[in-house]
């Protein structure tokens, strides 16, 4: 059989669960996810095999009202993924639009619904169709979701309409069989065994920040980078990671480290964990926290990520 390969751009507003449903359609984890808006701050491959066809999932970080130079990137990444990909899925949180729809909305679901809106209006503006999936559909009868589908169908910029659950894993398979048949003929782009394209150091550093927001994601509003400043292989097989905890303000640095620094002992000892079993050997990992109210503004920082610092 020919083999067919391609780009699959999934774009959303924050929290829609892109990287959940990156990690599903792969079969592994190869982006981060937390309950906190903006986790996700720079495209991220993931590479999916459906038959004779090797889907390239590029998750990106939500499209949103972006205030900093940081955010300006992040939402020009995303869309940037968007115009190279073969097969566009805008990806909505159904739970945050119908509750916003509704009179006991929150600010966070109005926002989100804003967002929804303006990705309707870039698609427009693009000329391209998306696939809709509406996300986050367990515990929902699917009945409630009939009049959210047809509303947005009419904006005429979707080709057609799945509804899933990212965390369950339901109606992912037809929608990944969907993304399979609009993937252009051509070799292969990733070795069969590949699942995953960030470099080891950022991957580190990824995890790293993940369980940082698991942690402290009430207290730390967007405020922390993670950077890994060593990574060296050992002679007895294990690898050395040093990395630095990026935070604004002097008063971030004791929530991170809590009360005899059991907070960063628990972040350090959770990533360590995931970090030998992704790379499968032990992990020595050290973590510094340092302050740097211009972390945001740096650069290489930027270059580091693959955004574009003159966003
Ligand atoms: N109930 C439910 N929760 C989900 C589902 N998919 C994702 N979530 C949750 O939604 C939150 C956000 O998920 P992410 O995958 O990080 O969302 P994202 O769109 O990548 O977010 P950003 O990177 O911040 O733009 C997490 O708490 C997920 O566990 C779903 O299908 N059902
Ligand atoms: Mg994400």
């Amino acid at each position: 059989m020919t083999q067919h390969a391609g780009f699959a751009a999934i774009i959303g507003a924050p929290n829609a669960g892109k990287s959940t449903l990156t990690n599903r359609l792969v079969g592994a984890k190869v982006s981060i996810v937390t309950q906190k808006v903006q986790t996700t701050r720079f495209p991220v491959r993931g590479v999916a095999i459906e038959g004779e066809t090797q889907i390239v999932l590029v998750d990106t970080p939500g499209i949103f009202q972006p205030r900093r130079k940081l955010d300006r990137a992040m939402v020009r990444a995303a869309w940037g993924g968007a115009e190279d990909a073969d097969a566009i899925v805008h990806l909505v949180d159904s739970v945050a639009e119908l509750a916003a729809a509704s009179k006991d909305g929150k600010p966070a679901d109005r926002r989100a619904a804003a967002d929804v809106a303006s990705i309707v209006e870039g698609l427009k503006a693009s000329g391209r169709k998306a696939i809709l999936a509406l996300n986050k559909i367990d515990g929902m009868k699917r009945e409630t979701l009939l009049g959210l589908s047809q509303k947005l169908f009419e904006t005429g910029v979707y080709s057609e309409v799945f509804m899933i659950s990212a965390a369950d894993g339901s109606g992912v398979d037809d929608l990944k069989r969907r993304l399979a048949e609009l993937m252009p003929e051509g070799p292969w782009l990733y070795p069969e065994d590949q699942t995953a394209d960030l470099p080891a150091r950022l991957l580190a550093a990824e995890i790293t920040r993940e369980k940082l927001y698991l942690r402290v994601h009430e207290e730390l509003p967007y405020s922390a980078a993670v950077e890994t400043t060593a990574f060296q292989e050992r002679k007895d097989g294990g690898v050395r990671i040093e990395q630095t905890i990026y935070v604004e303000r002097e008063s971030q640095r004791p929530i991170i480290l809590g009360k005899g620094g059991q907070t960063l002992k628990w972040i350090g000892q959770k990533a360590r964990e995931e970090l030998s079993e992704l790379l499968d050997r032990p992990v020595h990992l050290f973590l510094h926290v340092t302050v740097d109210e211009r972390w945001a503004d740096k650069r290489q920082f930027y270059g580091d990520m693959g955004l574009d610092f003159d966003s």
